[in-house]
Formats: C-alpha cells, structure tokens, sequence
C-alpha cells in the first residue's frame, strides 16, 4: 500500500465521518478554533443562537486585533461583548494589543498534529507546526465550537519538495511568491499543499508560517510542514516543548502532483498590483520609486522578521520620500524588540511604529497618497484594499521592503551592500499571556455585554420553490470578498448587518445611481430573488461570512459563476444562498444585468437531477435555457433548501 501524506495521517486521525478518499466528502474533529473581533462577533453570535451553553472543544480563542481603531463606540463594543461572551462560554480572550490572532496562535497555542479550525482565511498559518489548520466562515467555527465536527473535501494534495538553503537577503516570502507564480490564486479550490525536503528542515517555525499563511491566497484548503527538530526548538523557545511530537509524511508517500522548489535559486520577488499572483523579481522592478512601506500583518511580523528590518534601520536611515510604518506582529515581538533595543533602531532610523494588530492590512490607516507606490510585507493587495482607489500596492518580504524604505526606490536588498543580519532564535522568547484571559470556571456567573450595536444574526426564508430572478450584477473574474463587502471603514459594522449590507459591493456603486443594495432590496421587495453571475474564482480571499449574510439580506438567493472558492461557497450554503457553476462559459456570457432567470420547482430539481435548468429572459423579451451544477453536497442541499445552517439545528 502506498505510503500516507502528512496531512492525510493528521485528517485520518481527526475522521469522524465518511470515507478518506480524494474527492470524498469528511467529518473531522475540531481540536482548537479562533475566532478574531471581525468575524468573531457575528460566530459568537451564532454560537449562542445554536444554544451552546460552554465551548466544546480542547481550545477556543477569542482574538481582538482586527478592528482596534475604535473611531466611534462600535469597535470597543464588539470587544465588551467578545470578552464577555468569550468567559460565559469558556473560551480565552486575548486582548486587543496582544497581537494578531495567526502569530499569537502560532507562539502560545498552535500544536502538531492538532486540528485548528478558525474565522479567518489566514488560519492556515498553523500549518507552518504541523497542524492541520484551515479557514472557514463564523458559522462553521461556531459549530465547531460547539462540538459539531467540520466536513470538507478529501483535499488533493499537492506536494511542494523543497532543496538547498535561501540565500541571504532571499527570504519565506519570496517561496510563496514564488509558489504563487506557478500555481496563481484560482483554480486550487480541493487542494492542500505539503512542504517536505531537506529545504524544509532548514526553514524555521516563522518563516514556515510565513509559507503556509499565504497558501489562502492559492485558494487551497491548507498547508502544512512537518513536525521536526526545528518544531521543538520553536516549542521549547516558547515553554511548549510538551507540545511537540515528531510527524512527517512516510517516504513513500504518494501526492497528487509534486513541485521542486531550489530555495538556492530564488531571488526577491514582489507581487505587483492587484494580485498576489501577478509576481516579478525585484530586480526588474529596480529603481521605481515607492512612496510608502509598511511592515508586518499575520505574514511576516515575527522576531526574525523585525530584528533584520531593524538591523537595516540601524545601518540606513529611512528615505525621506518614503513614509514606513512596522508593526510587529505581537506583544512578544514588541516586548522583544523593546528590551533588546531594536525597537530603539526602528524609531531611530524614521520608522513609525503602529500596535500590534492588523491595522493598514486590513485598510485601518495608512492608505496611500493618489498614485503613490505602496510596499508591503502583507499577503494581500487587492485593489482597493488600502482604503485608495487605484492603489498601487506591491506584497514582498521584510528584506525588500526595508530595501526600499532606507533607498526610496525599488531595489534588490543584495545590492544594499550590507551584511545580512545574523539571526538566531532565542533559547526562550519572552512568555507573559497576561494579556491572554483565560475562562472563569464553569458555573461562574458572567453577564454578556451586549451593546446597541450588536445585533442578532439574521435567520433565512426556506429555498423559494419556483425562482423568479433577477440578475442584479455581472462580474468578471476573481471576485473577492473584499469586492463584495468592503473591509476598511466599513468594518465597524460587521456587528450589524442592516447597516453592513448597505455596502454591498460598494465598489459598484456610482455617484447619482442607485447603489447594489438598493437594486437587491427592490427584487427583494417585489418578491422575486436577487442573483450574482460571476466568472472565475469568485469569492477569493477573506472568509468573512458577511459577504454571504448581506447579500441573503438583500434577497439574493443565487450565485452564479464559472467557479467559486471553498470558504465562500460554503458561507453561501450556510446562509440559504445557491452557489451555482455554469456548465457553459457561454451561458455566463450570454447572462446581462436585468436579465430575468426562471427556474421551475428548483429544489425538486435539485433533489431529483443534481442541477437546474434555468430560462433566461433578456430584456428584449428573447429567452433561452442553460444549466447550472450546484457546489453542493446531499447535507448541503438539507440545509441550502431549509434556508441555510442555523435552520437546521
Ligand atoms: C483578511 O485578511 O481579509 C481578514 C480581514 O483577516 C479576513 C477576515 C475578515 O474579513 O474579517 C480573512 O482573511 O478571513
Ligand atoms: Fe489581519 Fe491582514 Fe492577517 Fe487578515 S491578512 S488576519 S487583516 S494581518
């Protein structure tokens, strides 16, 4: 018999349900969940509309790093409610300016062989222990929580062999760019990656998270490297050596596919605007001015990653043309870099230090000038996502960005001409989890903190039986949900989905016309159903679940589109909306908004065929009929029919 993959002995030992067969649909044992405050509150919010009186897994947490600008009550509203209903339920706290959820799992919680299941695309970071770590939307972490196994997909699993060392000034980041270039960000829905070589045992704990944080922007289901002698030295640094057990694939195991990476051979590399696919050496891009660089965000704010930006500020100081903000990724790292004076370097050196949160990831401050060129450590630069239309934003590696940031340009960090850093990790990183709170015993009395901005989670109608629709928008590819609700300023809102679904698709939206919203909302008010057509890859990206709650709000009840990604298509299920694939790429293409779309008794049609025949009628009053396959399973169906998850329950 052929030899197991890690991942396939992590899930094997996690199965709760179905059959371990590629392509087959699993249940899996939740050992841990995280949830942070921007899709927390509305999980949470779940989690009590499920009737889950205490959490039941080994580990929840509950994080504050995303939405910590607190311009208006909302934000402090959401972490009042979050703490409270974090000790009501038995769950950790960790406050806000502890840091971000993914490098503060990774340091005090993360374990091999664990399953972690948490509301943001980024849990996948976890990987990087040996973990089976993996993105979903509140619901299904609020579940999780509560002690309901997690389905998914037997993931194909592609095998990523990595050789040789990385050259000095060729960092993490540059391997998942490049990683990126060939694998781009659409089309690995059902995928895992699995890291293995003798270039993987030379890479530390950071710099794998680094690697396996960016497999959400492949669109695979997770990544993971395996347990090693770098594993437990990261472990025992951290006073978890406990934690640690030895795991890796057998030698002999079988992958779907098998990429050769030569870490020897890579050169700094930077995804340029708008996608973190669109990848090019730095070297190419040599002498553009950059306006702005910021470093940190969940992908590359570790130790490692400060100590050698603030060996270069101690060299150089930053550019005066250029504006650099770092935020190290949590309290730890900033601790760290406090008592070994390197934070004293950065500030020396002109950067600006921001807390330790999500912060201009996430669009909360620091968007760029008109037309300035913004360097970033971050994982995603969707348009937009800076907070300024048309941004130019390029992703890179802590190496390039502080390159950029002390010369003002565009440059290769190995023609700074300065040494590269030394870095070894510390015997012991700083450990204090005061900021980290955990449960009262069972039993203590805890009020929930329920302010009047955070709303309940909105219920949804049965599945109508005849479908009268409407196209109310047809996009091009790579949608993501960024397109569909607008993080930024908007974020305060994720508490309260009235106010939230006004900006539906917000980019959309044109100065004197109606927005997307008000368009859903008078389908909705007719009586007729709301649709999306989309093509490739819709859907890309957070797996904030409001992006399927608002639109169902607005009653749009169907997506349509030549191919949605997994975190979204299952949020659309969970909130009583169809995601659809086209069978023909014509048939998208022959779809306008205001076409009419008629489907006869849908669930039936469901039930009995598996897809549903649709007449289109365009506004000329010509018609014609398509198919559409559902991305559903025969549970799916149940609950999408119902009217989404929490209807079932
Ligand atoms: C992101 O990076 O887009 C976020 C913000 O962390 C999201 C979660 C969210 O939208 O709240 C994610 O990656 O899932
Ligand atoms: Fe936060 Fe950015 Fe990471 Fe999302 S990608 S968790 S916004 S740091």
């Amino acid at each position: 018999m052929a030899g197991k993959t890690l991942l396939g002995k992590v899930l094997a030992a996690h199965l709760v349900g179905g059959d371990y067969v590629p392509g087959g649909e699993i249940k899996i044992r939740i050992d841990q969940t995280l949830c942070q405050d921007a899709t927390g509150t509305m999980a949470c919010l779940e989690l009590e509309a499920l009737g889950v009186s205490r959490v039941k897994t080994e580990l929840s947490v509950i994080y504050v790093d995303h939405n910590t600008q607190q311009n208006g009550p909302e934000n402090q509203n959401d972490h009042l409610y979050l703490q409270t209903v974090a000790a009501a339920k038995g769950a950790y706290f960790s406050r806000p300016g502890n840091g971000i959820c993914h490098q503060v799992h990774l340091e005090r919680f993360g374990a091999p062989g664990k399953t972690l299941l948490g509301s943001d695309s980024h849990t996948p970071t976890c990987g990087g222990l040996g973990m089976v770590a993996i993105g979903a939307g509140g619901l299904d972490v609020a579940m999780a929580m509560g002690g309901i196994p997690f389905k998914i997909q037997v993931p194909k699993v592609i095998g990523v062999r990595l050789s040789g060392r990385l050259q000095p000034w060729v960092a993490a980041k540059d391997v998942i760019l490049h990683l990126l270039s060939i694998l781009t960000t659409k089309g690995n829905v059902g995928c895992a990656v699995e890291y293995f070589g003798t270039g993987a045992a030379s890479l530390s704990v950071p710099e794998r998270a680094t690697i396996t944080n960016m497999g959400a922007e492949l669109g695979v289901t997770c990544s993971i490297f395996p347990s090693d002698a770098k594993t437990r030295a990261f472990l025992k640094a951290q006073g978890r050596e406990a934690q640690w057990c030895e795991l890796a694939a057998d030698a002999d195991a079988v992958y779907d596919r098998i990429i050769e990476i030569d870490l020897g051979a890579l050169a700094p590399l930077a995804a340029c605007p708008s996608s973190p696919d669109l990848v090019r050496p730095v070297r190419d891009l040599a002498g553009k001015a950059v306006q702005q660089v910021v470093i940190g965000s969940c992908t590359n704010s570790s130790l490692k990653d400060m100590m050698t930006v603030a060996a270069v500020l101690e060299k150089k100081p930053v550019h005066p043309l250029v504006s650099l903000a770092i935020a190290p990724g949590s309290r730890q790292v900033l601790e760290t870099l406090a008592r070994n004076g390197a934070l004293a370097s950065m500030i020396r050196g002109g950067a600006r230090i921001l807390e330790s949160a999500c912060g201009p990831c996430i669009g909360q401050g620091l968007s760029p000038a008109n037309g300035a060129v913004s360097v970033r450590t971050f994982n995603r630069n969707f348009a937009g996502r800076t907070g300024t239309k048309g941004d130019q934003c390029y992703l890179v590696s802590p190496e390039t960005a502080v390159a950029a940031a002390v010369t003002g340009v565009f440059t290769d960090p190995r023609a700074l001409g300065l040494e590269y850093p030394k870095w070894k990790q510390p015997a012991k990183f700083l450990v204090d989890d005061s900021m980290i709170l955990p449960p009262p015993p069972e039993g203590t009395p805890v009020e929930i903190v329920r302010k009047d901005t955070i709303g309940a989670p909105p219920v949804c109608r049965p599945f109508p039986k005849d479908v009268d629709g409407t196209v109310l928008c047809r996009l091009g590819d790579k949608i993501t949900t960024d397109h569909i609700m607008p993080a930024g300023a908007f974020l305060k809102h994720r508490s309260n989905i009235p106010v939230y679904a006004k900006y539906v698709f917000h980019c959309l939206n044109e100065a004197g016309m109606p927005t997307f919203s008000e368009k859903a909302a008078a389908v909705r008010d007719a009586g007729g159903q709301g649709v999306i057509v989309a093509g490739e890859s819709y859907g890309q990206g957070s797996s904030r679940e409001h992006a399927a709650i608002c639109p169902m709000y607005l009653g749009v009840r169907i997506v349509m589109a030549l191919g949605i990604e997994r975190i979204h298509a299952a949020n659309l299920v969970n909130f009583g909306i169809l995601p659809a694939v086209f069978e023909s790429r014509a048939d998208y293409e022959a779809l306008a908004e205001g076409c009419k779309i008629i489907g006869a008794d849908v669930p039936g049609q469901l039930c009995r065929n598996g897809h549903v025949e649709w007449t289109a009628v365009r506004a000329d009053g010509s018609r014609f009929t398509f198919r559409c396959r559902p991305v559903l399973s025969a549970e799916d169906l149940q609950e999408l029919l119902a009217g989404g998850r929490l209807n079932v329950r």
